[in-house]
């Protein structure tokens, strides 16, 4: 990979990610991110890549940068200051990911170099992405969380904000809890809250259901699955995460709507809507992500070299 002789295509790409404010992606996005300027350098030279910026939105921002493919150069910042790397370190990274102030992510940006893979000639691409720094994806299935613990309201005054949020083109909508890694992903957000989940057995009681995004009117409890079920259930083929002895449809106007109870366990309970609680909303599957993106590129051109057994005029 690293003496290919042939021109190649290669993308480098700075990904730079911006969310709003500390509170999580729904705050005011509208980052806008300025690629780096094309350029060119000779074989095995390291290059200065200028032009990379960020403007907008407000708070902290998160941006990347990675080559398209590997095994043809690096990407170094040669300005650290103030940054937190989720991927990569800055120093001869293919790939990186990092978040700071607008001020610190810019001089980092303004510091970008290339350095060409030994023997590598031809075109590299860098691709870049810049979001807000609290728009971290769960891993496990890409989408993005935000918990809203600005005032309690009832479950029903929840489901209809977090249908009316949007962060980068993606419409929100409480949180469905669908596998064990994103119940653990929720619960790092909400710490020892509680908080309103996506949902209700309001339609028939006993069968419940997720209300929102991909998986609305998808049934993940019924009876058969037992109280205080915490896996996946063999009648509905659906994950749960029940506290003991839960959902009991405790009361004499019953509990209809689903919330993560306080602590930390993160286990579901059954509870009225006329109970107010924080809730956590899932960008995820409705819509598509259009965060800022760009397109450098880096012409790798053959080292010029003076043939052998040859003078050069000098006269
Ligand atoms: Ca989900
Ligand atoms: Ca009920
Ligand atoms: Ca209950």
């Amino acid at each position: 990979m690293h003496s290919r002789r042939i021109v190649a295509i290669v993308a480098v790409v700075a990904t730079a990610g911006l969310l709003a404010l500390g509170s999580g992606p729904s705050s005011a996005v509208g980052e806008v991110l300025t690629a780096g300027t094309n350029t060119t350098t000779a074989s095995g030279t390291p290059v200065a890549v200028t032009g990379f910026n960020v403007t907008g939105g407000s708070g902290d921002v998160q941006v990347s940068l990675a080559t398209s493919v590997s095994g043809v150069g690096t990407i170094t910042l040669g300005t650290l200051t103030g940054l937190t790397f989720s991927s990569g370190d800055g120093t001869a990274d293919e790939s990186m990911a990092f978040r700071g102030t607008l001020a610190n992510v810019n001089a980092a940006l303004a510091s970008v170099s290339f350095t060409p893979a030994p023997g590598f000639v031809g075109v590299v691409t860098i691709n870049s992405q810049a979001s807000d720094a609290d728009g971290v994806a769960n891993p496990d299935n890409g989408h993005y969380y935000q918990f809203v613990n600005t005032g309690d309201v009832t479950w029903a005054a929840a489901n209809t904000a977090a249908g009316g949020m949007s962060y980068y083109g993606l419409t929100g909508y409480l949180a469905t809890i669908t596998s064990q890694a994103e119940e653990d992903f929720v619960q790092s957000k909400i710490g020892a809250a509680e908080a309103w989940i996506g949902g209700s057995d309001a339609g028939t009681e006993g069968d419940w259901k997720w209300v929102g995004g991909p998986e609305a009117g998808t049934t993940f409890w019924l009876a058969a699955c037992t109280t205080g079920l915490q896996g996946v259930c063999g009648t509905t083929g659906q994950f749960n995460f029940w506290s003991a002895s839960e959902p009991n449809n405790f009361g004499g106007p019953g509990e209809d709507n689903l919330q993560i109870v306080a602590g930390g366990s993160g286990f579901w309970n059954d509870f009225p809507d006329s109970f107010t609680l924080p809730y956590i909303v899932e960008f995820g599957g409705l819509g598509s992500a259009t965060f800022p993106t760009g397109v450098t590129t880096v012409t790798v051109t053959a080292a010029v070299a003076v043939p052998s057994g040859r003078t050069n005029f000098t006269g």
